[in-house]
């Protein structure tokens, strides 16, 4: 299957003396405990060794010790020796961290390679670490490292349905369910674990955040089995499972009249709910919850707000270390669209910054990272900087619902790196968005990155098979935010499709310029939208402009843009700390790739970059379209150079995609020319 292995493809090491060296180094392997992440280590560790060596290393089964080879183990749990030898170095790692050292061998033995975890699913990235390693050629034998996780929650959440279908996916069906049942065989299902646990993920909510009737089951006694199955595969790569939950639950599968946060019945029947899956499943993770929000329940029917909610299920989750996270994606789907003053960017500060200090200990508020929905240029959401006592998680998109649908190539690791990087200055200079969601900046005991997938059943899993590198580095990024993003490209590039150095410049090019192209020959100026309702594919101006959803351009034939100022706008420049707030509120000082989220302006205003708008409008879509073709003409010059399936499977994307870019630069260019009537400066414009 063309791309299955993704980067845990396993090619023999390029050089003999790089092969000898790794055969001997991991001649043999121990694992110093029989737990099943242990397990799962040793056995991923012989398989990429085997691999890449062409040698099988020996297996000891414990509690046999080896003079040499690798030693896998949990701090705390080795030999005494092992213990001491290590102190220094397995001092500074918590639970998930991991040491991998180099350690002199028994006299006259070679050395040995320690693989130290905080914990059991340390010493499992430690082992990834390793074969990290190996499969880019790197020396592994003076090994020293001391790896932390930066993130408590590393987390993916799944938008599967059981009926197959996944909302928002681009990439086959369902891995997990078949017809309103789970899939019978899971052998996929671990396969996906293994990528996962590969880049460090440690937690995945396995239904769609809408929940559905068959979903709201989910949580009863019908599914038990599947579940336990379930969390018996991803818990042997130390991935906890959680549930996505119908705040309407009590009703609907409970027999209750209400299901009111407040009302003592709701609360006990949770409470018995929690105890029963605890039950069946020690490791369960808890509960994700989208309430409120377009048609789903919540506590606003009672009266009540999101911390009552919220609190609710936290207490039924809290005897048993459980945990709620309760996203933040919250605002009214049913605007005035005639109605100026209303702001959807708005709605998740104003609902949830007056709840700060409000919400349990085992609360997190799950932020997506724009104010309105994961377009291809948003600001970050101000939310970040507007809670102190709460504890937080930052919640991207993987699959590409509006960046290309894994049609179009779009890298958006780069977009991330903008997002974690962002300084929101809440406490002062360094408040990045990366060290408020892992709790660094207020000291939170909780937090983390969440995910939505963008996986299926799709043979390279993800539709565009370089979509792969987006799952690769959300990964890497959830364990180490500050990470650049080439070391991620090259990383990725070098696992999946090899060393040749003529195929990695040719990828890290596309994948590096492919956010930039996508957004050029879109939507402008970070206006967003502009794209056909309901599927989110494809150009339509005026697709959602005198809808509900609230999400405007406001063209007409003077200008364009959302007024979101102080002054004379929706005030939402106002949710910013400064100089944010300063910045964004001004015209002359917002960058230009936010100017229209920011403010209207007509079509003559000169951005900094010296054009106006209008001819910006213009410029970018010739250049983006025309660079949408360059990237399918440079992909084109690897043919023969990889697995032709896979060769194949990308050049037809990248044709697709430089067709449609140039229906995106026809229907925005036209819709512009015909509303300001201002001709291109270049006579380009033939209609
Ligand atoms: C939007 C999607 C919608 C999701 C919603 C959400 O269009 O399918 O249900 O976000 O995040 O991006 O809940």
């Amino acid at each position: 299957r063309t791309g299955y292995e993704a980067w845990l493809r396993y090619e023999a090491a390029q050089y003999g003396i790089v092969r000898e060296a790794y055969a001997s180094q991991c001649s043999a392997i121990s694992a110093l405990g029989s737990s099943k992440v242990l397990v799962t280590a040793v056995q991923e560790l012989a398989e990429a060794v085997g691999a890449i060596t062409g040698q099988q290393p020996k297996i000891a089964a414990p509690p046999e010790r080896l003079s040499s080879g690798v030693l896998i183990g949990v701090k705390g749990m080795l030999d005494p020796e092992l213990e001491r030898l290590t102190a220094d170095d397995t001092a500074q790692i918590g639970d998930e961290g991991y040491l991998l050292r180099t350690l002199p061998g028994a006299a006259g033995e070679a050395d040995r390679i320690a693989v130290v975890g905080g914990s059991e699913a340390g010493a499992l990235y430690g082992v990834f670490h390793l074969i990290r390693l190996m499969q880019q050629g790197e020396p592994i034998n003076a090994l020293r490292v001391v790896e932390q996780p930066a993130n408590g929650l590393r987390m993916i959440n799944q938008w599967d349905n059981m009926d197959g279908s996944i909302e928002r996916g681009y990439a086959g069906k369902s891995i997990f369910y078949r017809e309103g049942k789970f899939t019978e065989d899971f052998e996929r299902v671990r396969d996906y674990a293994r990528l996962l646990a590969s880049v460090g993920i440690n937690a995945i909510a396995i239904n769609n955040v809408n929940v559905h009737r068959v979903e709201t089951k989910l949580i009863t006694e019908a599914f038990e089995s599947e579940l336990k199955k379930a969390a018996d595969v991803f818990g042997a790569y130390g991935i906890r499972i959680f549930l996505s939950v119908n705040f309407a639950s009590p009703i609907a599968v409970g027999g209750l009249t209400t299901a009111d946060p407040l009302d003592s019945s709701v609360r006990s029947w949770w409470a018995d709910r929690a105890a029963v899956l605890y039950r069946a499943i020690p490791e369960f993770g808890g509960f994700l919850v989208k309430a409120d929000s377009e048609f789903r329940p919540g506590p606003f029917t009672y009266g009540r707000d999101h911390a009552d909610g919220a609190n609710m299920l936290a207490e039924a989750l809290a005897p048993h270390g459980g945990i709620v996270i309760w996203r933040c994606f919250v605002y009214n789907c049913l605007q005035d669209w005639r109605d100026r003053r209303t702001d959807r960017a708005k709605a998740a500060y104003d609902h949830f910054t007056p709840l700060d200090g409000n919400f349990a200990d085992n609360v997190i508020l799950q932020i997506k990272n724009g104010p309105m929905d994961f377009q291809v240029r948003e600001p970050v959401s101000p939310l970040f900087g507007g809670l102190s006592r709460t504890n937080q998680m930052l919640e991207l998109q993987i699959t590409q619902e509006y960046t290309g649908q894994q049609k179009h190539v779009c890298y958006l690791v780069p977009l991330w790196k903008e997002v974690l990087d962002f300084d929101t200055h809440a406490a002062g200079e360094g408040s990045t968005i990366a060290k408020i969601a892992s709790g660094a900046v207020h000291n939170r005991p909780l937090g983390g990155i969440a995910a939505v997938s963008n996986i299926g059943d799709d043979d390279c899993w993800t539709g565009h098979p370089l979509a792969q590198a987006n799952l690769y580095g959300y990964g890497r990024l959830t364990w180490n935010p500050a990470l650049p993003a080439e070391q991620i490209t090259k990383e990725w590039i070098r696992r999946t499709l090899g060393g040749d150095p003529s195929v990695g410049e040719v990828v890290e090019d596309i994948l590096h310029r492919s956010w930039g192209i996508y957004e050029s020959y879109t939507s402008p100026l970070g206006v967003g939208w502009m794209v056909n309702p309901g599927h989110h594919y494809g150009p339509n101006v005026d697709g959602y402009e005198y809808s509900k959803w609230g999400t405007y351009h406001f063209a007409d034939c003077h200008g364009i843009g959302v007024d979101r100022t102080i002054g004379t706008g929706t005030g939402y420049a106002a949710q910013y700390h400064s100089p944010w707030r300063e910045t964004y509120n001004s015209a002359e000082l917002c960058p230009d790739e936010l100017l229209l989220f920011f403010h209207h302006v007509p079509y003559t205003h000169a951005l900094k970059s010296g054009k106006t708008v209008i001819q910006h409008i213009y410029d970018t879509h010739f250049a983006g379209a025309e660079e949408a073709l360059e990237l399918l003409e440079s992909w084109q010059t690897l043919e023969g150079k990889l697995e032709n399936g896979y060769f194949r499977l990308a050049a037809a994307r990248l044709r697709e995609q430089s067709e449609h870019a140039k229906e995106w630069r026809d229907v925005i260019n036209t819709y512009f020319y015909r509303k300001s009537g201002i001709a291109d400066a270049y006579g380009r414009l033939i209609y």
